[in-house]
C-alpha cells in the first residue's frame, strides 16, 4: 500500500507544500490526538500567514478543519507565537530553549499548560514563528514521531538568498523552466498568485532574501517605474520574511543619471548614488542591498578608472549603509586580458584589497575558482581574506550538468564544498565556517543560490529538480545537514512516504552528481562544453578569447591531457594552505578526482586502479553512461508510487539524459583519442558515430542564453 494519491496526476505545482492526508490510520490517530486546537493571535502580517499556512497544512495532513481557540486550559493545544505576542508563552517553560536560538530561529516543543499536555512552535519573532511552522509541517509530513518533541532550531547563515538571472525582458539567463516568474510588464498593478506561493516555498526552507534581476544587469531596474515594481514584490514577500536586493550596473549614473562617469570616488557620482539610495528607500523600505558584478565578463566597473573593486564596493555601501542594506560584490572577477591561469585572477585581485571593504560589503564567491563545474576545488578565497565576510555563491539551476533534462541532485555537490577543509587555522578550517561567519567572527554571512525557477508550471523544469532548490534553502539554513537527510526529507514530501520509495530513490539522487561527473568531466577535467549556450560536449571548442575555450583547460597534446596548476605550471596551488596545497601539487597525493584539474598527466601514467590514464578516462565516461541506466532501472522499479504524470515525466527525462550521457562519452573519447592515439578497450561500448558528426552537430534555440551570442 502506498499512502499517497498515486493514481492521480499531479504537475508539480505544490513543490513540497502538498500537505496529503496521512493515510496510515494509526499514525493519523496519534497526530489528532496531540494536536486538536490552534493557540495563536494573528497580530501581524507575518504571524497571519503562519497561522494560515498551519491550519490549511494541518487541515490538509489531518484530514480536518482544526478549531483556533484561546483556550489553553484544554489537552491537544498548539501554542503559537512569541513571547510578545503571546504572553501564555512565557508559562511554558521554554526560556531555556528560546535562549539558545537567534532571532530567526524557533522551538518546537511539547510542554504542558496548567497541567494540560501542549506543544508549543515558539521564536522571538513573527519570522521565527513562521519557520517553525514550516518546520512544525516538515515534520509532520515526514511522518516523524510527535511524543516528546523537541526542536531547537537557528539558522547558521544571515543572508540565505536566491539570485535570480532574470532580464527585464522576461527571459532568463541560464534559465532552463521557461521565463521569468517576473511579470514586470503586468507589476505593480498585477500581482500573480505565483509570487506568494514562490514566497511560500521560500519560507518553508528559510530563504529571506531574493535578488529579483541578473547580475549581467540593466540600469532601468533602478528606475522610478521598475523601482514601484519591486516594491510590489517586496510587499507580497514581506510577510514571509523575504527582503528584496536588485543588481546594480554600475554605469548607471551615466546611463540613467545622466552624468559623464561612473569613477567611484568622483563627487557627482557619489552624490547620484546617495540620492538613488534614498529614493529606493522611499520606495522599498527594507530593501536588501545591491548585489553587483563588475569588471566581469564585459560589465562595467572600478577597473575601468583605473579604481579597485574596494573602491566600487564601498561606493554603493556608503550610499546605503545609512538604511542598513548590504553591498553583495561578486568575486567571480577575471580580465581577459591578463594572460594568466584565469583559476588565480579572482584571488590575486582581490586578496591584496582585504581589510578594506566597508562593514556592510559581503564578497560573494563562487564555489570553485572557475566557474560552476560538475567538480571544482573550493575557492581558495575562502579562508584567504579573514577580514571580509565572504558569501557562498552556488549554481542551483544547471548551466553546466544538463540543463533541465538531467536529474542531477546538487547536494552533494554543495556540500563539498562547504565541508572542504582550507587549512586557513589548522585542520577542522572548513569552508562551511568561513560562510557562516564564526572562523572569524562576522556579524554579517551568507549563501546565495542562483535560481532554477521559472514559468514552467512545476516551477524547476525536471520534477526533481525543485530537490536542488530545497537543498540550497535547507543548507543555507544549516550546513551540517547531510545530503541523504535532505534528499530523504523532500522526496517524502514531493512524492511518497513510503520507505520502499523514498530508500531507493534517494540512493537514485545521491548517485546522479558523481554520474554527471563520470560521463561529462571526470578525474577533474572542466569547461569542455559546447560554446555559448554550454548544451552538450565540445572539447574541442577552440579561437576566440581563449579561457573560453576548452583546449585552454584541458590542454590535452600527444603526451597526456589536464593544466598543469602546480609550481611548474601556473601555480595556483599556492593559493591553498598547506598541507593541501603540497597534497595537490603532488602527483601521487593529489585526489584523483581533481587530477587534471592540477596536473598534465601521461596517458599512460598509472592510476590507483591499476589503469593507464587513457583506460582510466575510458572507464570513468563508461560507469557515467551506466551510473545513468541504473537511475532508469531504479526509477522504473517505483511506478507504483509516483503519479502517472511526474512518474513518466522523470522517465522521459531520464532517456534523454542516458541519450546525452552517451554523446558526452561518445564525443569527448573520440576527441581525447586524437591525442592518445590509443584504443577505447573492447569491453566498453564504441562510439555510435564519428568525431566529425559530433562537431558538426547545431544547437539553435538552446534555453537559458540570448540568441544574440551565436
Ligand atoms: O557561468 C557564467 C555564465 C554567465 C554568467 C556568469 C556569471 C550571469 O555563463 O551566463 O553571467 O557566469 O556568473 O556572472
Amino acid at each position: 500500500m502506498t499512502n499517497d494519491r498515486t493514481k492521480s496526476s499531479e504537475d508539480g505545482y505544490e513543490l513540497w507544500l502538498r500537505y496529503l492526508p496521512v493515510a496510515d490510520a494509526e499514525r493519523l490517530e496519534a497526530y489528532r490526538s496531540v494536536v486538536r486546537c490552534i493557540v495563536s493571535r494573528a497580530t501581524s502580517p507575518t504571524l497571519s500567514v503562519a497561522l494560515k499556512e498551519l491550519r490549511s497544512g494541518l487541515q490538509g495532513l489531518l484530514d480536518w478543519s482544526i478549531p483556533i481557540t484561546d483556550d489553553l486550559n484544554q489537552p491537544g493545544t498548539l501554542v503559537v507565537g512569541t513571547p510578545e505576542n503571546h504572553p501564555e508563552i512565557d508559562a511554558l517553560q521554554l526560556d531555556e530553549d528560546l535562549a539558545a536560538v537567534n532571532d530567526e530561529g524557533y522551538v518546537i516543543r511539547s510542554t504542558s499548560y496548567n497541567g494540560h499536555p501542549c506543544i508549543a512552535i515558539a521564536a522571538h519573532t513573527d519570522t521565527g514563528v513562521l519557520y517553525g511552522v514550516f518546520a512544525f509541517l516538515r515534520h509532520l509530513q515526514t511522518h516523524q514521531p510527535l511524543q516528546d518533541i523537541r526542536i531547537v532550531s537557528s539558522p547558521r547563515t544571515k543572508i540565505r538568498m536566491l539570485n535570480h538571472w532574470d532580464n527585464l525582458d522576461g527571459t532568463i539567463e541560464r534559465g532552463y523552466a521557461g521565463f521569468s516568474l517576473w511579470d514586470w510588464h503586468k507589476l505593480p498593478d498585477y500581482l500573480s498568485p505565483r509570487y506568494t506561493d514562490y514566497a511560500r516555498a521560500n519560507a518553508s526552507i528559510g530563504i529571506n532574501g531574493a535578488s529579483l534581476t541578473n547580475v549581467n544587469a540593466n540600469s532601468l531596474i533602478l528606475t522610478k517605474p521598475y523601482l514601484q515594481k519591486a516594491a510590489a514584490l517586496a510587499d507580497v514577500f514581506r510577510p514571509y520574511g523575504i527582503r528584496v536586493f536588485l543588481t546594480a550596473r554600475f554605469s548607471a549614473p551615466i546611463e540613467i543619471g545622466g552624468l559623464t562617469t561612473a569613477d567611484p570616488l568622483d563627487a557627482e557620482v557619489i552624490a547620484w548614488w546617495r540620492g538613488k539610495a534614498q529614493e529606493i528607500y522611499d520606495i522599498i523600505p527594507d530593501f536588501g542591498g545591491f548585489v553587483v558584478k563588475a569588471n566581469s565578463e564585459g560589465q562595467p566597473g572600478p577597473h575601468d578608472y583605473n579604481r579597485s573593486h574596494s573602491d566600487g564596493a564601498n561606493l554603493l555601501a556608503e550610499a546605503i549603509a545609512p538604511f542598513g542594506g548590504v553591498v553583495i560584490w561578486r568575486a567571480f572577477v577575471y580580465d581577459s586580458d591578463i594572460p594568466d591561469d584565469r583559476a588565480k585572477q579572482a584571488y590575486d585581485d582581490l586578496v591584496p584589497q582585504d581589510g578594506t571593504f566597508h562593514k556592510n560589503v559581503l564578497l560573494q564567491v563562487k564555489n570553485g575558482p572557475i566557474d560552476f563545474q560538475t567538480r571544482e576545488p573550493y575557492h581558495p578565497l575562502f579562508g584567504a581574506m579573514p577580514q571580509t565576510p565572504l558569501m557562498l555563491e552556488l549554481q542551483i539551476t544547471q548551466e553546466y550538468l544538463g540543463c533541465a533534462t538531467h536529474l542531477v541532485y546538487l547536494a552533494p555537490l554543495f556540500k563539498e564544498t562547504l565541508d572542504a577543509d582550507t587549512y586557513c587555522y589548522g585542520r577542522g578550517s572548513l569552508v562551511a565556517y568561513v560562510v557562516d561567519g564564526s572562523m572569524d567572527d562576522h556579524d554579517i554571512s551568507g549563501m546565495a543560490g542562483v535560481a532554477n525557477t521559472g514559468s514552467d508550471r512545476n516551477w524547476c523544469g525536471h520534477p526533481c529538480a525543485a530537490a536542488n532548490w530545497y537543498a540550497f534553502g535547507r543548507l543555507a539554513w544549516d550546513h551540517t545537514l547531510s545530503a541523504e537527510t535532505i534528499a530523504e526529507e523532500w522526496l517524502h514530501m514531493t512524492f511518497s512516504n513510503d520507505s520502499r520509495f523514498v530508500q531507493p530513490a534517494t540512493t537514485m539522487m545521491i548517485t546522479s552528481r558523481q554520474a554527471v561527473v563520470n560521463y561529462m568531466t571526470p578525474l577533474g577535467l572542466h569547461h569542455i562544453m559546447a560554446r555559448g549556450h554550454h548544451y552538450g560536449p565540445g572539447p574541442w571548442v577552440e579561437g576566440g578569447r581563449p579561457d573560453w575555450t576548452s583546449l585552454y583547460y584541458h590542454q590535452a597534446d600527444e603526451e597526456g591531457i589536464g593544466f598543469d596548476r602546480t609550481p611548474e605550471g601556473s601555480n595556483a596551488v599556492s593559493h591553498y594552505f598547506p598541507p593541501y596545497r603540497e597534497e595537490l601539487a603532488n602527483l601521487e597525493t593529489c585526489p584523483e578526482n581533481l587530477l587534471l584539474w592540477f596536473h598534465h598527466v601521461l596517458w599512460d601514467h598509472r592510476m590507483k586502479s591499476g589503469r593507464t590514464l587513457w583506460d582510466e578516462l575510458c572507464c570513468k565516461y563508461n560507469e557515467g553512461v551506466e551510473q545513468v541506466r541504473q537511475m532508469q532501472h531504479t526509477w522504473n522499479a517505483l511506478v507504483d508510487f509516483v503519479d502517472p504524470a511526474r512518474f513518466i515525466h522523470v522517465q522521459v527525462l531520464l532517456s534523454i539524459q542516458e541519450q546525452e550521457a552517451r554523446w558526452w562519452r561518445d564525443a569527448c573519447l573520440l576527441y581525447f583519442q586524437t591525442f592518445s592515439q590509443l584504443p577505447i578497450p573492447d569491453e566498453y561500448e564504441q562510439p555510435a558515430e564519428s568525431l566529425e558528426y559530433y562537431m558538426n552537430l547545431s544547437h539553435y534555440f538552446v534555453p537559458g542564453i540570448p540568441e544574440r551570442r551565436f
